[in-house]
């Protein structure tokens, strides 16, 4: 690579630029902005930290990684020709075959020649006279682009319990997002989880079965799911196949793009025998249907929630033998589906093992982490392993670890200290030129379904800027005040807003997360989409253009 570089813009005439465009990041949003502005026959660069495409997919390799949404519902729509060449073998596909599907996104649309690997990006800063983003790499390296394109991922800043002495343990030690390219070996070892969110819960039933002894540290139980996974034979291949245009025209209809859509009835606009036999049938289908496909109400009536909850309840119940262990599995402090819910493969069977035991930390805190393993208030465990299933500092985390600078040097960390602002969850007033994918503020729901739509709307923006010879789009504060209240607007009156998890803003492992925030879209994606359907319609008139 080569050093430090500036380029600078002769006086009198347009500034030499690098690249028209800078995507910082290779996973599903720049790979697809990528193939996006090539088509418009723009000179792209991506900068992405890791040695491989794929993101979340390419860092997320800890074991029993996995789709929680339909594979065939998650791949990329926009080719015919991938759709039809591509087999997913399962219905909800693990990461490893994910991240071959995008290696082979990555080999069919030539994606690499214009992606820069093993480079982090440290910061970027708005040049006015220029009109111009300059992005800085932590080796100091240099480039400069008109337009720049943040696709960093809302869940990719993983942060480390703030436990004393994490650095001390002398065994192995990972955190699931970063989980090494080589296999471990957990045959007869003695293995701590801390977290039991969606990745903890995947890890913990995929090696309950093969260490020597499991030992999961729970601050606070998850409601979770069975996921129902299952290989598709030839057959069902072929319907996904034929149904694809059906299909993703319904996940253009549903209201987070899933497959499924809440049922229209209110949970009590139905007997008691019928609820029950409704909550049956969704707890023995696959995957989100019994968080996404539930009675309209449950995720805003406490009452109505609670009817769901109990039902969970009564099944962690049955299918954990030691009736004290279910009581600490049941969570008390939120209601089902109001955090990202977990999907999972026998999971609760898992504490039926003699080898597994589950340590409630909310009665024995952790102390310390020691060269041994880990101090708990009542005892001393000794550890091989120790995996921290402990999350991302979400949303807003990968933006805090760039220094981004807008105009009159003014920092987005800064901007944001109370909160995220946005327009459209795509723009910042003070950040002209720079465009969010899947920032805060967006319809996240199934990911790649909202990755495409977002996509596209910044795709036709910069054609648009383009073809008009425009060198500055900016959202406009007044903008930016609007979508924001709108956002929190939105956020009133859901369940999901009045509890603590990463949706909310929360990590306890952060300084300066400790409060609740609106930082989700939490809208319907139709609706999002046809806001912002018209503001491209009115030729984007709501931005400040120049
Ligand atoms: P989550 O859902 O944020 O879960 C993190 C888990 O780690 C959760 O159980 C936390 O308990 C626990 N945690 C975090 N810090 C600590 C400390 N210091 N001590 C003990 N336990 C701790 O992250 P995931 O990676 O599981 O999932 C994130 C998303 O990725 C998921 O929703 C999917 O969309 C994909 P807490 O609940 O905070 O008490």
């Amino acid at each position: 690579m080569a050093g430090p570089r500036e380029t600078q813009a002769p006086p009198d005439a347009a500034p030499v630029l690098d690249y028209e465009a800078i995507v910082i990041g290779a996973g599903m949003s720049g790979m697809y902005q990528l193939h996006r502005l090539r088509e418009l026959g723009m000179r792209v660069r991506v900068f992405e930290a890791g040695t491989g495409i794929g993101g979340t997919w390419y860092w997320n390799r800890y074991p029993g990684a996995r789709f929680d949404s339909e594979s065939y519902s998650y791949g990329y729509s926009f080719s015919k020709e991938l759709l039809e060449e591509w087999n997913w073998s399962e219905h909800f596909a693990g990461q490893p075959e994910t991240l071959r599907y995008l290696n082979h996104v990555a080999d069919k649309f030539d994606l690499r020649r214009d992606i820069q690997f093993r480079s982090r990006v440290a910061a970027a800063t708005y040049q006015e006279d220029t009109r111009s983003w300059t992005v800085t790499l932590q080796d100091d390296s240099r480039f400069r682009a008109r337009f720049l394109i943040t696709a960093i991922g809302p869940l990719s800043a993983p942060t480390l319990p703030r436990i004393e002495g994490v650095d001390t343990f002398q065994g192995q030690s990972f955190h699931t997002a970063r989980w090494p390219h080589e296999p471990v070996d957990f045959t007869g070892k003695r293995v701590a989880v801390i977290g039991t969110g969606a990745t903890g819960v995947q890890t913990i039933q995929t090696i309950a079965k093969s260490v020597g002894r499991l030992s999961v540290f729970q601050r606070t139980p998850n409601w979770c799911a069975p996921l129902h996974n299952g290989k598709i034979d030839a057959e069902t291949q072929k319907k996904i196949k034929s149904g694809y245009p059906e299909m993703f025209r319904r996940c253009q209809e549903t209201f987070a793009c899933f497959l499924h859509t809440p049922d229209p009835r209110g949970a009590f606009e139905v007997s008691d025998e019928e609820r029950e036999a409704f909550y049956e049938k969704l707890y023995a289908e696959r995957g989100f249907g019994i968080w996404q496909g539930n009675f309209r109400d449950i995720l805003i009536d406490r009452k109505a929630n609670a009817t769901i909850s109990d039902f969970v309840a009564r099944k962690i119940r049955q299918r954990v033998k030691d009736p004290e262990i279910a009581e600490k599995l049941i969570p008390r402090n939120h209601g089902f589906g109001t955090r990202r819910l977990p999907l999972e493969t026998f999971y609760y069977e898992a504490y039926n093992q003699d080898n597994v035991e589950l340590v409630d930390i909310t009665e024995t805190p952790i102390q310390r982490i020691t060269p041994k393993g880990i101090k708990t208030s009542t005892a001393e465990y000794e550890f091989d392993i120790i995996i921290y299933a402990t999350g991302f500092d979400a949303i807003t985390g990968s933006f805090n670890k760039i220094d981004f600078r807008g105009v009159d040097g003014v920092k987005l960390k800064e901007k944001w200290k109370h909160g995220p602002q946005t327009y459209l969850g795509v723009m910042v007033d003070g950040f002209p030129n720079m465009m969010m994918l899947m920032g805060p503020h967006t319809a996240l729901g199934n990911i790649p379904r909202s990755i495409e739509y977002n996509v596209d709307w910044v795709t036709g923006l910069i054609g648009y800027a383009r073809e008009s010879s425009l060198t500055r789009v900016e959202a406009t504060a007044m903008g930016v005040t609007a979508w924001t209240d709108h956002v929190k607007a939105l956020g009133v009156g859901l369940l999901s807003n009045e509890v603590d998890s990463w949706m909310t803003g929360i990590n306890s492992n952060v300084e300066g997360k400790q409060t609740r925030i609106v930082a989700r879209y939490s809208g319907s994606a139709p609706a999002y989409r046809a806001k912002c359907d018209e503001v491209a319609a009115n030729r984007y008139r709501e931005l400040a253009l120049g």
